[in-house]
């Protein structure tokens, strides 16, 4: 398989002022990008890798052989991470039904939910991804580094769960439009974040 750039479902500016339009356009074209030129280069000698979808190969990341294992988590973790992330982003959609009693189960209100996610994401040193994960009716909200995945499981991101939704942190994500102000960044999320998509992904793993 060689893996390709997804298609964008929305123009560079659609998200503005949230996310900025140079912003939007120099993380998908070159970052997203890269990573995929990156995976594919690695796994050109790999034949068995080739034939699986992205989640797949890194959840099976252990089976790679050492020298090329953490590159391969990088970029293919870049690759699936972004993928994800261009499509959880819209204007005007609304938390609702059993995603919203779920949260307000675990985190008593969506106000608290919220508040836990930016002091996760602000507190996260580095370059790295804040995400809700959901297990067994549980929800967690973590912070893992680089481009690591939480489908690439404990042994990797100390955790168990499915990914719900996940916000960029790397700076070149904020840093045009935000600069040092990754707090507005992190705040600005709650603008776009698109509820329905999260909501099929809740549905998928439930
Ligand atoms: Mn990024």
């Amino acid at each position: 398989m060689i893996y390709k750039l997804p298609e964008l479902q929305y123009k560079y500016d659609y998200l503005e002022p949230y996310f900025d339009k140079l912003t939007m356009k120099i993380h998908y074209t070159i970052h997203h990008q890269n990573y995929i030129n990156n995976i594919n280069t690695l796994i050109e000698n790999y034949t068995e890798l080739k034939q699986l979808s992205i989640e797949d190969l890194i959840a099976n990341l252990y089976k790679i052989p050492e020298i090329h294992r953490t590159s391969i988590k990088n970029n293919a973790g870049g690759h699936l991470n972004h993928t994800m992330f261009w499509k959880i982003l819209k204007h005007n959609t609304y938390l609702s039904g059993k995603l919203k009693q779920i949260i307000e189960y675990n985190f008593g209100n969506i106000n608290t939910f919220q508040q836990s996610f930016e002091k996760i994401a602000l507190n996260h040193f580095g370059s790295g991804w804040v995400w809700l994960i959901y297990i067994n009716n549980k929800l967690n909200i973590i912070s893992t580094n680089n481009q690591d995945n939480p489908l690439m499981g404990k042994s990797i991101v100390g955790i168990n769960g499915y990914p719900l939704f996940g916000l960029d942190l790397w700076e070149h994500a904020y840093y045009l439009k935000y600069q040092h102000n990754k707090i507005d960044y992190i705040k600005s999320f709650w603008k776009i974040l698109n509820w329905d998509e999260v909501y099929k992904r809740f549905k998928k793993i439930k």
